[in-house]
C-alpha cells in the first residue's frame, strides 16, 4: 500500500512493479521480483533493499564548482520541524512507491541540526516521534541509524579521534542521541562510518592515542546501547581515504583487526561499500570475502565508483559483472548478518527530473537481482564450484590433509619435497572461470 502524507510529492508516479525483462516500461523492475525465491529465500529477504535518506532526500547535487541542482519541494518551509516532517512524508511516499521495506539515516538527515546541542536534541526527539508514526502506518523499517560526526566544522580534526577531549565528548553526546533515535525507531543495526577518524599529516598526529580513544569510544557506545536494550548489530563501514588522507578503518581487514584488538568482534560486523572497496584498491567481492571469512559480513552499501577517477562518486550500481562476482561470495557466505543492501548512491548532478531517482533505484535493484540469479545459476548448474574445489583437492586426503590438520612439521615438508623432485605446473584456469561467469550472465 502506498501511504501518502497530506501532499503527494512524486506526482504521476505509482507503485513500481515487477514486469519482467521484456517490459518496455522504464518505471518497472525487469529482474527484481520481490517474492521470487532464489537459493531458498525470496529476493526481498536476500537483499532487504534500503534507501539512504541523505542522498535521496537531502542531497541536492552540489559539487565543488556549483550549488545543488535539485529543488526539493519538501525543503521549502523555513520552520525546521515542518521541513523535516515534509521530508519524512516525501521519504515514506518514495520508499512505499519503490516497494522497499527499509531506510537508513544520519541523525541530521532527519532534521536540521540546531544552533545548540540542547536544541538539536529537542528537534531530534520531535522528528523521531513523527517518523515512528510513519513507520507504524507504512510498515517500513529502519535498517540502520548513524550519527553524522563529520560534516560540522567542530569535527574537522576528527570525532572519537579528535585530539581535543571536549570535541570527543560532544561526539559521544551526539552518538548517544543517534542511538536513542535508532532504538526508538526499532533500528535493526547501527553504523559507524569513521568520516574524519584518521589524519591528514602524521606530523601533528599521535596515531596510537587516537586509535585507543576510538576503541574506548566504541566500547562505551556499545555498552550504552546494550544497556538500553539494543539487540542489533553494530557495523563499521571501512573507507580508506576521503575526507581524511589516511582513515583508520581503511578496509575490511584493517577494521577486523581493530575490532579484535579492542574486544569488539562479537558485537560489531562490517558494512561494505562498493566504492570504498575500490578506493582501497580492492574489489567489492574481495572485501565481502574478507568479512565473510571472519564471520563478520554484516551489511552492504550498494553503489559503484568510476574507473577514471579516485573519489567516492557513489553512482548507482549497474555493473553486472562486478555484482555477479560479489553475489557468488554473498551466496556462499549465506548472506548478510543482520544487514541489507542500502543504496548509498546518488543520481548525477544533471539528473533533475523527479522520476530520475526512481529510475536509479530500479536500475540498482535490477542489477542486484540479475546478479543474484546469475550467481545462483553458476553455483548450482555450472562446473564453477567443482573446478574451484578441485584446485585444492590435494589437501582433501593423504599428506595434504595431514598438513591442513596441523600434523606435519617443516621437516616432513622437507622430506616430501625431496621425494617429489621437480613438479609439473598446474594451470590456475583463470580464463575458464571468467568465461563461465560471462556465459551465465
Ligand atoms: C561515506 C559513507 C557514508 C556512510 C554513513 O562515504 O558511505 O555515507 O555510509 O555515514
Ligand atoms: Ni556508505
Ligand atoms: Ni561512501
Amino acid at each position: 500500500m502506498v501511504i501518502l502524507g497530506n501532499k503527494e510529492y512524486y506526482k504521476g508516479i505509482g507503485k513500481i512493479e515487477f514486469e519482467g525483462k521484456d517490459s518496455d516500461n522504464p518505471l518497472a523492475f525487469k529482474f527484481y521480483n520481490p517474492e521470487q525465491i532464489v537459493a531458498g529465500k525470496t529476493m526481498q529477504e536476500h537483499f532487504k533493499f534500503s534507501i539512504a535518506y541523505w542522498h535521496t532526500f537531502c542531497g541536492q547535487g552540489s559539487d565543488p564548482f556549483g550549488p545543488g541542482t535539485q529543488k526539493f519541494i519538501w525543503d521549502q518551509s523555513s520552520n525546521p520541524l515542518q521541513a523535516a516532517k515534509d521530508k519524512a512524508d516525501a521519504a515514506f511516499e518514495f520508499i512505499s512507491k519503490m516497494g522497499f521495506n527499509y531506510f537508513c539515516f544520519h541523525d541530521y538527515d532527519l532534521i536540521q541540526e540546531g544552533a545548540t546541542f540542547a536544541e538539536s536534541e529537542k528537534r531530534l526527539a520531535l522528528i523521531t516521534d513523527y517518523i515512528k508514526q510513519k513507520k507504524t502506518d507504512s510498515g517500513i523499517k529502519l535498517l540502520w541509524g548513524t550519527a553524522n560526526c563529520f560534516s560540522n566544522p567542530r569535527y574537522m580534526n576528527g570525532a572519537a579521534t579528535n585530539p581535543e577531549f571536549n570535541v570527543l565528548a560532544r561526539a559521544g553526546g551526539q552518538v548517544k542521541l543517534a542511538l536513542d533515535a535508532t532504538i526508538a525507531l526499532n533500528g535493526e543495526n547501527y553504523v559507524f562510518w569513521g568520516g574524519r577518524e584518521g589524519y591528514m599529516s602524521l606530523l601533528n598526529t599521535d596515531m596510537g592515542r587516537e586509535l585507543d580513544h576510538m576503541g574506548q569510544f566504541l566500547i562505551k557506545a556499545r555498552d550504552y546501547a546494550r544497556s538500553q536494550g539494543f539487540k542489533g548489530n553494530f557495523f563499521i563501514e571501512p573507507k580508506p581515504m576521503e575526507p581524511m588522507k589516511h582513515q583508520y578503518d581503511f578496509d575490511s581487514a584493517t577494521a577486523i583487526g581493530f575490532l579484535r584488538h579492542y574486544g569488539l568482534e562479537n558485537d560489531f560486523k562490517i558494512n561494505i561499500e562498493v566504492n570504498h572497496a575500490t578506493l582501497a584498491q580492492h574489489t567489492f567481492q574481495h572485501e565481502i570475502e574478507v568479512a565473510a571469512k571472519a564471520g563478520m559480513l554484516g551489511s552492504l552499501d550498494a553503489n559503484r565508483g568510476d574507473y577514471q577517477n579516485g573519489w567516492d562518486t557513489d553512482q548507482f550500481p549497474n555493473n553486472i559483472q562486478e555484482v555477479t562476482e560479489a553475489m557468488l561470495v554473498f551466496l556462499k557466505a549465506g548472506g548478510l548478518q543482520g544487514g541489507g543492501v542500502n543504496f548509498d548512491a546518488k543520481i548525477r548532478r544533471n539528473s533533475t527530473d523527479m522520476e530520475d531517482v526512481f529510475l536509479a533505484h530500479i536500475g540498482g535493484a535490477d542489477t542486484f537481482a540479475r546478479a543474484l540469479l546469475t550467481a545462483d545459476k553458476i553455483i548450482t548448474s555450472s562446473p564453477y564450484e567443482k573446478l574451484r574445489m578441485d584446485r585444492y583437492s590435494s589437501f582433501d586426503s593423504g599428506k595434504g590433509k595431514e598438513f591442513a590438520d596441523g600434523k606435519l612439521g617443516l621437516q616432513d615438508l622437507y622430506n616430501i619435497a625431496h621425494e617429489n623432485g621437480e613438479l609439473p605446473l598446474k594451470s590456475g584456469k583463470q580464463e575458464l572461470f571468467e568465461n563461465i561467469i560471462n556465459q551465465h550472465i
